[in-house]
């Protein structure tokens, strides 16, 4: 039984190191140790540590934490400032915690919950500091909602994938104290009109934001999927906007001033603003334009003639998803996807499409309409009205991947046509 337990042990261990290493399959290994510390293997496959017949041997015991399993190999792709979700990867609508998108002004901050503050003053009647523990006695509040970037577009390659395009958006369940009852609590003045809200990273981010939003719908969040928020999405509080773009759900939250005017911030000056017509810039664009995207089947995967469930995520910063349409012949005609419940106010909606590829050379698509009217536009379209073919703030095209007739997908990149 002794030596069972050490098989197992150096089993596991060795395992679980692969799945540390990100190791594929069949990727050669470095030095592994065993669980008394020796080294014993170098360059085996993951597959030559597994037994022959898993009902023949004692599975890896409970552990304290889950692993993924070593055969997945989903990971973001960091750059300096941000890292994506890998959309192609996932089912269903809820982004696995350790798998949502990234964006940092100057990285992740350390920060110790205990000694963590909220402060919250200018036009109100009476300033307050909330501890950690003070925001989670207030009744809570738990809502399924996507988090995007308005940064979120990438383009003019054909070898892009979901991620690489649109990976700064990702959803959870958010789960924290409503802002409304804070606002209460400090008696907000009738005279204020804006707050400004500030994190405690190195870039000190700050933006201003009506006081509307914050009666509305705005959550002063500390747990994310059913756990504490990740110390990337915040920790310990966020401020989380649904449905608006993502600068403006401060992480690491730590001070809200009430002020009757905007307060200028870099952010919404310097950044965060777009070209429209006429030489003119907007600020303040806060909602999330209705974006859809296909997740399946998109470049790097190929696939075979005949009968394919296209599938994807559609939505709105606007309200919730009421339409997907999917079209296979390049634009040139459009039919209903089918939506999959939970369709959630202002949240990633999946949708799919089942369709019989006769294998000559096309190209699928995907557009959607919001419950304002709001119907996902083309490129083109986008290009117009910004002036610019390179992206931008609020750039979220129609996006296009082309069915080569021996089964490559590749992106179609609409700036170089
Ligand atoms: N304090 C602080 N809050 C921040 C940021 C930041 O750098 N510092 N980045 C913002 C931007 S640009 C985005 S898109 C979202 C990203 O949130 P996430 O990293 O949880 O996905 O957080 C926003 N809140
Ligand atoms: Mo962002």
């Amino acid at each position: 039984m002794k030596k069972i337990r050490i098989q197992l042990e150096q089993l596991t261990n060795r395992i679980s190191r692969r799945t540390m290493l990100g190791g594929a399959a069949t990727a050669a290994v470095a030095l592994v140790q065993t669980a008394s510390g020796k080294t014993i293997q170098q360059g085996v496959s993951l597959n030559e540590l597994l037994p022959e017949d898993p009902t023949k041997q004692i599975g890896t015991l409970a552990g304290e934490v889950g692993t993924r399993s070593a055969f997945e190999k989903v990971v973001k792709k960091p750059s300096d400032i941000s890292s994506r979700s890998p959309l192609q990867d996932f089912y269903g609508i809820i982004t696995p915690s350790d798998l949502h998108f990234e964006r940092h002004h100057a990285g992740v901050p350390a920060i110790d919950p205990a000694k963590h503050e909220l402060l919250i003053h200018g036009l109100v009647d009476k300033p307050l500091v909330f501890t950690v523990a003070d925001l989670k006695r207030f009744p809570s509040v738990s809502r399924i909602a996507f988090l995007e970037c308005s940064g979120n577009f990438r383009g003019g390659k054909e070898t892009l994938s979901p991620q690489e395009i649109c990976g700064l958006t990702s959803q959870s369940e958010w789960t924290g104290v409503k802002l409304s009852t804070l606002f209460r609590e400090v008696g907000v003045k009738p005279n204020a009109s804006w707050f400004l809200a500030e994190g405690s990273d190195t870039a000190i981010m700050t933006r201003s934001v009506p006081v509307k939003k914050g009666w509305d719908d705005a959550i002063v969040a500390y747990a994310q999927n059913g756990e504490a928020l990740r110390p990337e999405q915040g920790y310990p509080v966020r401020l989380f906007l649904s449905g608006w773009e993502g600068n403006t759900s401060v992480k690491w939250l730590r001070r809200l001033e009430l002020s009757d005017q905007p307060f200028m911030t870099r952010e919404e000056t310097s950044k965060y603003t777009e070209p429209i017509k006429d030489g003119k810039y907007r600020q303040f664009s806060f909602d999330i334009d209705a974006r859809s995207i296909i997740t399946y089947p998109t470049y790097p995967k190929t696939v075979e003639k005949g009968w394919i469930e296209i599938r994807g995520l559609a939505w709105s910063g606007r309200g919730k998803v009421v339409r997907v349409e999917v079209s296979t012949d390049a634009g040139k005609s459009w039919q209903l996807a089918t939506l999959q419940d939970p369709i959630l106010d202002k949240a990633h909606t999946a949708f799919r499409y089942v369709w019989n590829w006769n294998g000559t050379e096309t190209e699928i698509m995907s557009r959607v309409t919001d419950e304002t009217g709001y119907v996902q536009p083309t490129f083109a379209q986008l290009a117009k009205a910004r002036g610019t073919d390179n992206g931008g703030y609020h750039f979220n095209p129609i996006t296009a991947w082309q069915l080569k007739p021996d089964g490559r997908v590749l992106h179609r990149p609409d700036n170089l046509r």
